[in-house]
C-alpha cells in the first residue's frame, strides 16, 4: 500500500511502567475536542455503557452490573476514541467523491480516509470510471439484486461481517444470506477468537467464556496470556485492580512487558494519579513468541509430579473423576515429556516456571485470560486445549473464581457468532432457522476469510458484500486480497467511514453508508433500539442518542431488509418491511430459533439485560459424553534457522484494528510512527542494524517469500529471535495459507522473517 504522507522518524522514549492515569485523560479530551463539538461528546460519554445508553463501540469487555455502574460513565480513553471518531462532525459527501478519483485516494495514508468523516449517502462507481457517484437506495439494492441474479450460483457471494453489527441486523442478514442458497458468511473472528471456539467447543462444549466479573473479582491466580488489556481492554485493568485489593495474584504471559500489565492509575480516580500505581502483575513471564505450548505443558508437569508425591492434594480428584474423561492419557503423557526441552522452549527461566507452578499448585480458584497472542498461531487450538487442561486438572471450572476467559475483540463479535454468522452453523440451529421462515437453509458447508479469498482468486465467487469491517487490510496477504477483490463483478460495504476496501474494488462497486452505535434509529413504528453480547454472554439493549450523521443513512437491519425485498422479489412471504420497522419482531424470530433466548423483547428491557446459558458454568458440559474432556496434544520443539526471526504483529495504543488515530503509541513509549519494528538490542548489533535504520524484511512460508521495506528497526524490551511490528502494516508478510490447523486462524503472530539492513 502506497502512502501520500510518509510518517516521520520514530522516537522512542523511555517505557512508562503503568498504563491509565492523567495523560489518558488528557488523550481523550483533545480527541473529542477534535473530532467534535465540545458539548455533544461529552454528553455522549456519559450514556457509554450505562443502563439506558448505547453499549460502547470498541471493546467486547463485559459490562458491570447496573448497581455497579458509577454516576461516573463507565469508559476508558479507548472507548472514548472511538465514540469520537464516530461522532465526528466532518463528513464524506458526494461533493468529496467528485473531488478525489479512486485512484488519487489510493495514494492517500489509511488514517487520513477515515479522518475525513461519516459517509453520508450511497455512491456507486460504475465499471471503468475512476470516480465514485451518488445513487440512491432503490438504485443501490437493485443492482445487487441483478448481479445476484446473474450468478451461476448463490455459492459464487461471499458475505463478509465484522463485529461491530448487532444481534438484530445479523440475524437477519444470515437468515436473507441461506434463503438465497449459502452458507458463504465469514466474518472477522475467522481471523480473531476463531480457534477459542473450535478448542473450547471441543473440549467444555462451549466456545466462550465460563467466566463472568463477579468471578474475577473472586479468583486467587488470573493467569493473562498472549492480551494487552493496557490497550485493547482498558476497562480490564479497573477489574485487576480490584483483584489485586482483594488478595490475588497475577501471572503475565506476554513476549512484550505490556504497560497496564505491569501498573495501572484510574483514569477516572484522579487522587490516584499521583503517587505510586497499581502493581498489577505478580510475575512476568516474558515467553519466546510462540512458547505458550510448551510454558503450559511445563507446568502441568510440574504440578503432576506434585501430585504424585501427594496424591489429590494438588489435583481437584474428586472434579476429575465426575466430570472430566482423558486423565490417564493426559498424566501418561506427561510422563513421556522431557522438563528441560519444555523449559527451553518456552524461553523462559527455570525458576520464573517454578514460581508460577507453585503460584497454582496451592489455589484452587484459577482463571486464564487469553487473546491474540495465542490464537494468531499455527498451533492455536493446541495451546487453548493444553490452557483447559490445565484449569481440568484443579478443578478450576464451573465454580466461582474459575475458568476459561478468552477476552473477545470486537464488542458484538461474540453475539454476530450466537445469531448464526457463520461458514458452518450445526444442524439443530439450521432446522429451526427453516421452520422459523419456511425454508431450507443451504447444507453445503460455507466459506471462511481464508477460504473466502481463495476463492475469488480462483474465480470460483464474483461478489463481495462487506457487512462492515475493512476486508482489503485486516485480511492476510495483503497483495493476493487485493488481487481477489479485484476479481470480482461486485463489491459492496455497508460501511460508516472511508477505508481502503473501498478503494480496492470489483468492476461495479457501492458503499452504503449505515448508522452508528451512537445514533438514534426512528422508523414508522417509532424509536428503535438494538441488543450485543459481551464476552461474558450478557445480553442488553443499545440505543443511541444522537441524530444522525445524515439524513440518509440506513440502519443495519434496513439496508439487510431493503437489500433482502429487492433480491428475493415482491412475493416473497418474509415480512421484510415489517422487520425493518419494528426490531420487537426480529427479536421474536431470535427466541425462536436460538436457545437461551426466551421472553427475549422483556428480559432485553431489564436494566442490565440478561445472561446467556453456559454449560461450562454450570459443570454441564455440552459434549458427546458430557464430561469436559482432556486432550493429549502433539508437540515439537521448533526449528527455525538461525538467521531468522519470529515476528508478530500487533495493535498500537492508538488504532482500532484497520482504524488508525494517530502515529503514536505512548504505552509502548514509540513516537510519530508505525512503520516500525521491534527487535532485541543484541539481535540489532548482530545484524549491523543501528536503532531507527531502514530494514528489508523477508517473509518464508513454503517456498513462498514475501518483502517489505523501509520500516525502521526498534530497540526493545522483547526475547532475543523474536521481533514485532503493527497491525495492518504488517499484513503483507503473513501467507494466506499459514494459519493454525483446524480453525484456519491466520498466524500473524508468527511469521518466520529475514531481518536485514536496507542497501542503501
Ligand atoms: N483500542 C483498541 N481496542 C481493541 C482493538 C483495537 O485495535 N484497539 N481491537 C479489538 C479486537 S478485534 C481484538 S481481537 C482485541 C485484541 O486484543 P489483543 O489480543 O490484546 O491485541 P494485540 O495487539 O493483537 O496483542 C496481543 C498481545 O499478544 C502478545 N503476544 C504476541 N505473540 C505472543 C505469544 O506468542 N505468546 C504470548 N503469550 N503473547 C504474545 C503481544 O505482545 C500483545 O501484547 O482487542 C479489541 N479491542
Ligand atoms: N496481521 C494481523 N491481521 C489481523 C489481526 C492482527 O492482530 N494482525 N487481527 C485480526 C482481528 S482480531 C480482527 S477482529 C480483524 C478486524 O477486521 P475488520 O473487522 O474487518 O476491521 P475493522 O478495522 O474493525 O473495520 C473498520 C471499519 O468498519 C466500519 N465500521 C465501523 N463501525 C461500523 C458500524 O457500526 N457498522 C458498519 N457497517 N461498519 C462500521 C468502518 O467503515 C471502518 O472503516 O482483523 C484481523 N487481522
Ligand atoms: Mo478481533
Amino acid at each position: 500500500m502506497s502512502k501520500a504522507k510518509p510518517s516521520k522518524d520514530p522516537k522512542a522514549r523511555t517505557l512508562p511502567n503503568s498504563a491509565a492515569g492523567f495523560p489518558s485523560i488528557s488523550s481523550v479530551a483533545y480527541r473529542i475536542w477534535e473530532e467534535t463539538y465540545v458539548g455533544r461528546g461529552v454528553k455522549t460519554l456519559f450514556k457509554l455503557n450505562q443502563p439506558k445508553g448505547f453499549d460502547c463501540p470498541s471493546c467486547a469487555w463485559p459490562d458491570p452490573n447496573p448497581e455497579d455502574v458509577s454516576s461516573v460513565a463507565e469508559y476508558c480513553e479507548n472507548g472514548a476514541k472511538a465514540v469520537a471518531w464516530e461522532i465526528t462532525k466532518n463528513r464524506v459527501d458526494r461533493a468529496f467523491f467528485k473531488r478525489h478519483s479512486v485512484r488519487e485516494l489510493l495514494a492517500i495514508n489509511d488514517h487520513w480516509l477515515e479522518k475525513q468523516g461519516r459517509l453520508t449517502e450511497p455512491m456507486i462507481l460504475r465499471p471503468g470510471s475512476d470516480y465514485y457517484e451518488a445513487v440512491s437506495w432503490e438504485t443501490a439494492f437493485s443492482e445487487i439484486a441483478t448481479h445476484l441474479h446473474n450468478l451461476e450460483n448463490p455459492d459464487q457471494s461471499i458475505w463478509y461481517t465484522s463485529g461491530r453489527t448487532s444481534n438484530e441486523a445479523a440475524f437477519l442478514y444470515q437468515t436473507f444470506v441461506r434463503m438465497l442458497g449459502t452458507n458463504n458468511l465469514p466474518d472477522c473472528s475467522n481471523m480473531c477468537h476463531e480457534a477459542s471456539g473450535v478448542a473450547l467447543k471441543q473440549t467444555l462444549g462451549i466456545g466462550k467464556a465460563s467466566v463472568t466479573l463477579e468471578d474475577i473479582r473472586q479468583t486467587e491466580v488470573l493467569m493473562i496470556l498472549g492480551q494487552n488489556p493496557g490497550t485493547n481492554a482498558p476497562r480490564m485493568l479497573t477489574e485487576l485492580q480490584k483483584l489485586k485489593q482483594a488478595g490475588g495474584k497475577i501471572i503475565a504471559v506476554n513476549p512484550l512487558p505490556e504497560a497496564g500489565l505491569m501498573g495501572f492509575r484510574h483514569p477516572q480516580k484522579p487522587w490516584e494519579w499521583i503517587g505510586e500505581a497499581t502493581q498489577l502483575q505478580d510475575i512476568y513471564l516474558p515467553v519466546g513468541i510462540n512458547g505458550d505450548l510448551a510454558l503450559l505443558k511445563a507446568l502441568q508437569k510440574i504440578l503432576w509430579e506434585a501430585e504424585k508425591k501427594q496424591p489429590g492434594e494438588i489435583f481437584d480428584q474428586t472434579f476429575i473423576q465426575s466430570h472430566t474423561s482423558g486423565y490417564k492419557q493426559l498424566v501418561d503423557h506427561l510422563d513421556t515429556l522431557s522438563l528441560g526441552d519444555l523449559i527451553l522452549a518456552s524461553g523462559l527461566p527455570e525458576q520464573a516456571i517454578r514460581d508460577t507452578a507453585e503460584l497454582m499448585m496451592h489455589s484452587k480458584r484459577i482463571i486464564i485470560a487469553w487473546a491474540m497472542g495465542i490464537t494468531q498461531q499455527r498451533n492455536a487450538e493446541s495451546t487453548i486445549r493444553e490452557i483447559v487442561n490445565l484449569l481440568l486438572l484443579k478443578g478450576a471450572m464451573g465454580k466461582p473464581g474459575a475458568g476459561t476467559l478468552p477476552v473477545r475483540g470486537h464488542s458484538n463479535v461474540q453475539g454476530d457468532r450466537t445469531m448464526g454468522i457463520w461458514e458452518k452453523m450445526p444442524e439443530p440451529f439450521m432446522a429451526k432457522l427453516g421452520a422459523a421462515f419456511s425454508f431450507h437453509p443451504p447444507q453445503k458447508e460455507g466459506f471462511g476469510t481464508v477460504q473466502s479469498i481463495q476463492a475469488m482468486l480462483d474465480g470460483q465467487a464474483k461478489v463481495f458484500f462487506g457487512m462492515g469491517g475493512n476486508f482489503a487490510l485486516a485480511t492476510p496477504d495483503t497483495e493476493r486480497v487485493v488481487e481477489a477483490l479485484q476479481s470480482c463483478e461486485l463489491t459492496v460495504h455497508v460501511s460508516t467511514k472511508l477505508n481502503r476496501s473501498h478503494l480496492i474494488h470489483g468492476k461495479t462497486a457501492l458503499i452504503l453508508p449505515c448508522l452508528g452505535r451512537t445514533e438514534e434509529d426512528h422508523t414508522a413504528h417509532g424509536r428503535q433500539f438494538v441488543s450485543t453480547e459481551d464476552t461474558a454472554g450478557r445480553v442488553r439493549m443499545s440505543m443511541g442518542d444522537l441524530p444522525a450523521a445524515s439524513p440518509q443513512l440506513k440502519s443495519e437491519v434496513a439496508i439487510v431488509c431493503g437489500l433482502a425485498r429487492a433480491t428475493l422479489g415482491a412475493q416473497h412471504p418474509t415480512p421484510w418491511e415489517d422487520y425493518a420497522a419494528n426490531y420487537d419482531l426480529i427479536r421474536d424470530k431470535i427466541e425462536a430459533v436460538i436457545p437461551g433466548f426466551e421472553q427475549y423483547n422483556q428480559r432485553v428491557r431489564q436494566p442490565g439485560g440478561f445472561f446467556l446459558p453456559n454449560g461450562a458454568r454450570d459443570r454441564n458440559f455440552q459434549t458427546p459424553d458430557g464430561k469436559a474432556h482432556f486432550t493429549v496434544n502433539e508437540w515439537l520443539p521448533p526449528s527455525i534457522p538461525s538467521d531468522r526471526f519470529i515476528l508478530m504483529t500487533l495493535r498500537s495504543h492508538d488504532q482500532f484494528n484497520t482504524t488508525i488515530y494517530g502515529n503514536d503509541d505512548r504505552y509502548r513509549g514509540i513516537r510519530d510512527s508505525r512503520e516500525i519494528v521491534m527487535m532485541h538490542p543484541d539481535d540489532m548489533k548482530r545484524k549491523g542494524l543501528k536503532a531507527m535504520e531502514k530494514t528489508r524484511i523477508t517473509s518464508y512460508f513454503q517456498g513462498e517469500l514475501r518483502h517489505l521495506e523501509g520500516f525502521a528497526a526498534i530497540p526493545y524490551d522483547i526475547p532475543a529471535g523474536s521481533a514485532a511490528m503493527y497491525f495492518p502494516e504488517g499484513n503483507v508478510l503473513v501467507a494466506l495459507n499459514s494459519h493454525s490447523p483446524e480453525s484456519h486462524c491466520p498466524a500473524s503472530k508468527y511469521i518466520e522473517v529475514r531481518i536485514e539492513k536496507l542497501a542503501p
